[in-house]
């Protein structure tokens, strides 16, 4: 019988990608993604990895036979895919499965932050409602407002669908105008940021994208305005946001990411005007078993049936499979 194919699996992943793994493969588990955890003479017999959160560049340089990193997630910034593609390995993720769950949870997120929902429980639940009387009326509302979305692509994309059915009025920005869709164009964050008064921010973290969301698109969104951010907290100056916050240069965030998770900066725990969730935007059993199953079917398409399903533009197959 042919030996299996060895893949590493570092830190915590979805137990259904184990499960789909686990009697056609040699799997071995570590930690973490460190080379100091796999002995020299196991590093070359690793063809594959499974991974969610980070895989970094000294990993592939330890893996001279490595070919996949399945990584678990849409967003793949926790992969190296520059070293990826100079040492010829593929890099996969999971688009598509989560664009509706990322959806549904970002205008969840833009409700509870507009209309207070979650102090509102509060308020019932701690008996204010019967002590006190009614829940204050939320001085905000989506009535009569415009949303604009930092990032179109399919995340944006099914969140624009749900906000047109609120009546909402949708703008975007991105580096290349998107043809196919009827919202406003603005060639520019500052120039979206000064036309709407919700900004949604749903781009992947890259170089270009750090700290984009910065005092002077704050200053831009205005004193009406509400920030989303379902991307990743890398976009956003937090600091210039908890100050636009607590000076009223803009009314109200919610936020599902932040720079240095699962740590949020003390200044936005003591604000009023903001919303917080941590990092839950597709974490539904549903939707998690589906990515699962997609970083499944990565690795299986790459070892079984000639190629992998999703992989990112960094690394194009080669013809080493
Ligand atoms: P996608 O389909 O690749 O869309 C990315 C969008 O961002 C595109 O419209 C792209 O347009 C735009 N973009 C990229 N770089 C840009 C830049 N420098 N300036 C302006 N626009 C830029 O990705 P997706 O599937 O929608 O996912 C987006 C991101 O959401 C992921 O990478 C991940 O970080 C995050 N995410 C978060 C959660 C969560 O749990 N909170 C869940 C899923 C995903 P152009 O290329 O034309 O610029
Ligand atoms: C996940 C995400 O929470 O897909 C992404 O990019 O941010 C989320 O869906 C994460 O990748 C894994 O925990």
């Amino acid at each position: 019988m042919a030996e299996k194919v060895r893949i590493l699996v570092p830190g915590a992943i979805n137990a259904r990608v184990l499960d789909a793994l686990y009697d056609r493969y040699d799997i071995i588990r570590i930690d973490r993604a460190d080379p100091a955890l796999v002995p020299a003479d196991v590093a070359g017999t690793i063809r594959g990895v499974a991974v969610s959160g980070t895989f970094g560049a000294p990993m592939f340089a330890h893996l001279p036979n490595l070919e996949i990193v399945a990584s678990f997630g849409v967003g793949y910034d926790g992969v190296d895919v520059k070293a990826a593609a100079a040492h010829d390995v593929v890099v996969t993720n999971t688009p598509d499965v989560l664009d509706d769950e990322v959806a549904d949870t970002t205008i969840g997120l833009l409700i509870n932050t507009v209309r207070q929902l979650p102090q509102a429980e509060a308020w019932l639940r701690a008996g204010r409602w019967a002590r006190e009387g009614a829940f204050p009326l939320t001085p905000l509302s989506l009535r009569g407002r415009k949303a604009g979305l930092y990032g179109l692509g399919r995340i944006g994309g099914a969140i624009a669908e749900r906000l047109k059915g609120f009546g909402i009025e949708i703008a975007y920005h991105t580096r290349r105008k998107r043809d196919d869709v009827p919202y406003a164009y603005h060639p520019t964050l500052k120039e979206l940021a000064a036309a709407v008064d919700i900004l949604i921010a749903i781009v992947p973290k890259t170089p270009d994208t750090h700290k984009t969301v910065d005092a002077d698109i704050l200053e831009a969104l205005g004193p009406n305005g509400v920030f989303i951010n379902v991307g990743r907290g890398w976009t956003v100056d937090e600091e210039a946001l908890a100050s636009a916050l607590e000076k009223g240069v803009i009314a109200a965030a919610g936020l599902d990411v932040f720079q240095d998770e699962p740590n949020v900066p003390e200044a936005f725990l003591k604000l009023p005007n903001i919303s917080l969730l941590p990092h839950v935007a597709s974490a539904s059993v549903v939707t998690r078993d589906a990515m699962a199953g997609l970083v499944a079917e990565n690795v299986i398409g790459w070892f079984e049936r000639g190629g992998p399903v999703t992989p990112v533009p960094e690394t194009p197959v080669s013809a080493r499979g």
